[in-house]
């Protein structure tokens, strides 16, 4: 009876909870009370405002709310106003918006204030680094969304449609207003005809929520797809080419918002293949693209093996061009000069190029943070490099003010972050990896929001109406604030600071394991490999100490920062010690401001980064059975793996290094729990062989 009944509760515990997938998002809509929405204009976009608003109202019950098109001086592009019974917008997109931000209002309990709502910026675009066969490059949630390999790879089907349009749904909830829908890496065929009608089908599901949609370009597309004789951007064939593709491509899409380029940058061709600059690439694409106000983001991620310090060779190659690229072209630049590391200082290209626009580019897919395992919230990572001061017109010039129109006058502000988004169930792999999806949204809509604010409204919404699996309520009113949200935001808000910790902390980067990007590889450094691509390089741990010496007498990077970050980031005493190992190379025996020395102190922050993670599943543990159990095991298992891995890092890099330190590592602190020689062995290059 006992064993029957105990089957029984657990089938119905599944199957309540069936739908706790994670497909959802932060869109959980649960209880609509009923309303009446008066709007004088119809079209697709007001038809999915009025929608929405019938399907999530959370406000009175029988209320009327109006939707209003009017011009008003305190409202800029998509802006919004909101009341209690109005949406003012100056345009049809910007209702959405804010019926999106009065829905969210409504499930959060936020105040409904009359302030005008204006992005940050103008073009707020997730890069999809998706190929035409459907895999994702640094993808960690399945294959993509729009592409797939097989016979029937091209027919677009309801299923398809479906997943657009959530897709879609979900960006404009947030903000989002742009899509680049492939791979950096660009596969010439994505310009053809038989590519181009999926791209028209795609385009003509975004739109409505008013998504544009961009595509990324192969540089030598003339002469691979047009069989021209060369590439060169200054060659008139090649001109005539890229013209005639481009009004072939707004015969697809009209509203095409033009080309994301990755060219002469990790053996991608480009205009250097020619002799030429990167302007002369980025503007005669610039030129087609300019009669249908089309724009090009140019991408600044170069470097080459040659050069002694990779970090600094974006900016030599940039800087000479400032001023000489056409105004529909912006530079999109990685947030740090090397590359999407968990901690690394903003690139100096930021506020440095002052007759040029430039854009910041995040990463909110986990390549070297994780990829789908780690529990890492990378708003506060933005937010530290978003408010970064670059001195670069006096105190206050921060890469967000930069970059946003404050400071300089560019005709075209844009943000973008590398999509995280699969096919996967819950779209993102990890649970939490959706709110960095949301953290991008918000941030590229509002770049000072707080990552607090963020969190805070991605955990209420994320968890609306969702069941505790202890007492069985559902969750409306984000009550239970102590024992679920306080802690869990807690945790999010630490999460990244700990990876930092326990995988790179005190300024170390790019120290992980061969092409993987997840396991740590201090010593990854097989035969013939480019130096520039292996660990050694950039932790240049020896016995006389740790770090790469960037400071005049070294590489000198520091000089591309503006004073007095130059000076302050030179000296070993004035350098923020989270930057110590990037800008120097340090005696092993040198004193930290916590009285330790360097060895001990990289002793202790990997160890407390795992023991912060440790502390996450206690966290999770206490706080998560208040949420629905799918849901909360599929998250404790992840940290669980974690914190495996978090071991790992902790053991192998000071094992590691300690060949070179030779000191003891503190006794107090808990010792290592795998051998090097074992680790080394087992890492077969994906990190996940430990
Ligand atoms: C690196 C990735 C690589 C990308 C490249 C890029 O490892 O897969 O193609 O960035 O941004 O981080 O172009």
């Amino acid at each position: 009876m006992k064993v029957v009944f105990n089957v029984l509760f657990f089938f119905i515990v599944i199957t309540c909870q069936a739908q706790e997938n994670g497909h959802q998002l932060w869109l959980r809509y649960k209880n609509a009370k009923p309303v009446t929405v008066i709007c004088s204009k119809n079209s697709p976009t007001l038809s999915i405002a009025k929608q929405e608003l019938q399907n999530g109202w959370q406000g009175e019950p029988n209320a009327s709310i109006t939707l209003t098109i009017k011009k008003d001086k305190a409202l800029k592009d998509d802006g919004f106003r909101l009341s209690q019974n109005e949406v003012i917008a100056a345009t049809e997109k910007g209702v959405l918006y804010g019926v999106y931000e009065l829905l969210r209002r409504q499930r959060t309990g936020e105040a409904i204030t009359g302030e005008a709502e204006n992005p940050s910026y103008q073009i707020r675009i997730l890069n999809h680094w998706d190929n035409p066969n459907g895999s994702v490059e640094r993808g960690y949630a399945g294959h993509s969304i729009f592409w797939r390999s097989g016979p029937d790879s091209l027919t677009v089907t309801q299923n398809d449609k479906k997943i657009w349009t959530e897709y879609a749904r979900a960006n404009a909830s947030i903000g989002i207003n742009a899509s680049v829908l492939n791979n950096v890496n660009a596969s010439p065929k994505i310009i053809t005809p038989e590519y181009l009608n999926r791209v028209k089908a795609i385009a003509d599901v975004l739109r409505p929520y008013g998504i544009k949609t961009y595509l990324s370009i192969n540089f030598s597309s003339p002469a691979i797809l047009g069989k021209l004789k060369t590439s060169d951007p200054l060659d008139k064939a090649v001109i005539k080419w890229w013209q005639d593709k481009v009004k072939e491509i707004y015969s697809y899409v009209p509203d095409f918002g033009g080309f994301l380029v990755k060219a002469s940058s990790e053996g991608q061709p480009g205009p250097q293949d020619f002799g030429r600059t990167h302007a002369d690439g980025a503007n005669m694409l610039a030129d087609a693209l300019k009669p249908y106000n089309g724009i090009v983001m140019w991408r600044a991620f170069v470097y080459s093996p040659n050069d002694k310090d990779r970090a600094k060779q974006a900016y030599n190659e940039f800087m000479p061009l400032d001023g000489k690229f056409k105004d529909n072209v912006i530079i999109q630049v990685k947030n740090g000069p090397v590359d999407f590391q968990p901690r690394e200082p903003f690139s100096p290209l930021f506020g440095a190029m002052k007759q040029t626009s430039v854009m910041p580019e995040l990463q909110v897919t986990m390549e070297y943070l994780g990829h789908d395992k780690y529990l890492v919230f990378l708003s506060t990572m933005w937010e530290e490099v978003l408010q970064s001061d670059t001195y670069q017109q006096g105190e206050g010039s921060t890469v967000a003010r930069c970059t946003d129109g404050s400071i300089y006058s560019q005709k075209y502000t844009a943000m973008a972050g590398v999509s995280n988004v699969g096919l996967d169930t819950n779209w993102c792999g990890h649970l939490f990896n959706q709110a960095n999806w949301y953290a991008f949204g918000r941030l590229a809509w509002n770049v000072n929001l707080k990552s607090e604010q963020i969190a805070d409204e991605w955990l209420k919404l994320t968890f609306y109406g969702a069941q505790s699996s202890k007492s069985g309520e559902a969750n409306y009113n984000a009550g239970w604030n102590d024992n679920f949200l306080k802690p869990v935001k807690q945790m999010m808000l630490d999460s990244r600071e700990a990876a930092v910790n326990f995988m790179t902390p005190l300024g170390l980067h790019h120290i992980m394991s061969a092409n993987g990007h997840y396991g740590p590889g201090p010593w990854w450094a097989p035969k013939g490999m480019r130096a520039d691509w292996t660990p050694p390089y950039y932790h240049q741990a020896a016995e006389n100490g740790i770090g790469f010496d960037r400071t005049k007498t070294g590489s000198d990077a520091v000089e591309q920062y503006h004073e007095p970050l130059a000076s302050q980031f030179n000296d070993a005493a004035t350098c923020p010690e989270k930057y110590l190992l990037w800008f120097h190379h340090v005696p092993w025996d040198y004193k930290l401001k916590s009285g330790r020395t360097l060895w001990d102190e990289l002793c202790y922050k990997y160890d407390e980064g795992v023991n912060q993670v440790r502390s996450f599943q206690k966290v999770w543990d206490k706080a998560g059975v208040y949420v629905d159990s799918t849901r909360f095991l599929e998250v404790q298992r992840k940290l669980r793996i974690q914190c495996v891995n978090a071991g790992l890092w902790k053991d192998a890099c000071l094992l590691y290094f300690q060949q070179f330190s030779k000191m003891p590592i503190p006794y107090e602190l808990e010792r290592p729990v795998n051998n090097l020689d074992v680790m080394m062995y087992n890492d077969r290059g994906d990190g996940r062989s430990h």
